[in-house]
């Protein structure tokens, strides 16, 4: 890692808010590329997973976090705990919320346990490509009260990327003089073995309804490098067989389309080709199990 010029500033900040709000299309974003898969899912994002973003007089280290929400499960306390720890040692915080409705409980939840933080917390409204006229004074004011003195609100569209601008330069100037914590040409902390489940299981996500999606998780089983061919053999665990067969489908056209989807996404990432196998494979209450939570990498 090379030496940061004089006057370099950096720093970790951290993404909270509800489920589903955007923070992983916000990390996104800001990196300027795909780190954090993405899905209209609750608990899509499981992982700390850092977004890094280095510019020629910063760096900001963006910590994606799960959603925070009422754990049920062994996995959702694992969620949650890693969420508010990333919030707790951060340099900054960006509490995300759905700007296109008005504030609920789960934001003021979230708002009063931000409240002992040393860190400058960022009150940023996002979706607002998809607010009604009308809605834009009500959803301000209801955001406006979660924080006393009333916060500066910044009004963004990570999806579409207006408003991300002027929210950037403010967290940069607020950063402290700091050095390289990453090379300047990395994009995130977790290899790209990570990213490739990530990526298959965003596929899992985005073709299955309710009862499967929190039930998936991918092992990468191999990935063998070959000149011009990348061959990747994964397995996607479910918990049941019903979700199983909801998975390959009539005639296997299911698991099909996981691959296709999955395998684009993959050669976007590794920029040649792959060749993709998957197996999928039930591993009953695997969401309860603290040995294969850490087995697939979900530890505190
Ligand atoms: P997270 O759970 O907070 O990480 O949220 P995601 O980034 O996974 O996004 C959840 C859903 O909201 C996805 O369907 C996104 O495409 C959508 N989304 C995120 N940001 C925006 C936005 O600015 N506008 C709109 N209309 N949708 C968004
Ligand atoms: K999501
Ligand atoms: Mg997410």
């Amino acid at each position: 890692i090379p030496n940061a010029p004089p006057g370099f500033r950096s720093g970790f900040v951290a993404i909270v808010g509800r489920p589903n709000v955007g923070k992983s299309t916000l990390v996104n974003r800001l990196v300027g590329e795909k780190v954090a898969i993405i899905s209209p899912t609750a608990q899509t994002t499981r992982n700390r997973l850092r977004g890094i973003l280095t510019l020629p007089t910063a760096q900001i280290v963006l910590v994606d976090t799960p959603g925070i929400h009422k754990p049920q499960h062994r996995l959702g306390e694992v969620l949650v705990h890693n969420a508010r720890t990333a919030a707790g040692s951060a340099d900054g915080i960006v509490f995300l919320v759905d700007g296109s409705v008005e504030a609920g409980a789960g934001d003021r939840f979230i708002a009063e346990s931000l409240k002992g933080n040393k860190a400058p917390v960022w009150l940023v409204l996002n979706k607002i490509d998809r607010r009604s006229r009308n809605q834009v004074e009500p959803v301000r004011e209801s955001y406006r009260k979660l924080f006393d003195p009333e916060p500066v609100l910044y009004e963004i569209s990570a999806l579409k990327g207006s408003g991300v601008e002027p929210l950037l330069e403010n967290i940069i100037s607020s950063l402290p003089e700091g050095p390289y914590y990453y090379p300047p040409d990395l994009f995130t902390d977790q290899p790209e073995r990570f990213i490739m489940g990530e990526l298959i299981r965003e596929q899992v996500l985005l073709a299955t309804r309710e009862e499967v999606p929190h039930s998936v998780a991918v092992v990468i089983d191999t990935v063998e490098e070959g000149e011009s061919l990348t061959r990747v053999l994964a397995t996607i665990l479910v918990e049941r067989d019903s979700q199983k067969i909801i998975l390959i489908g009539k005639g296997g056209q299911m698991l099909k389309a996981i691959g296709t989807g999955a395998r684009h996404q993959m050669q976007k990432l590794v920029g040649h080709q792959i060749y993709l196998q998957l197996f999928v494979k039930v591993k009953e209450r695997w969401r309860q199990s603290d040995a294969t939570l850490r087995d697939l990498g979900y530890r505190r």
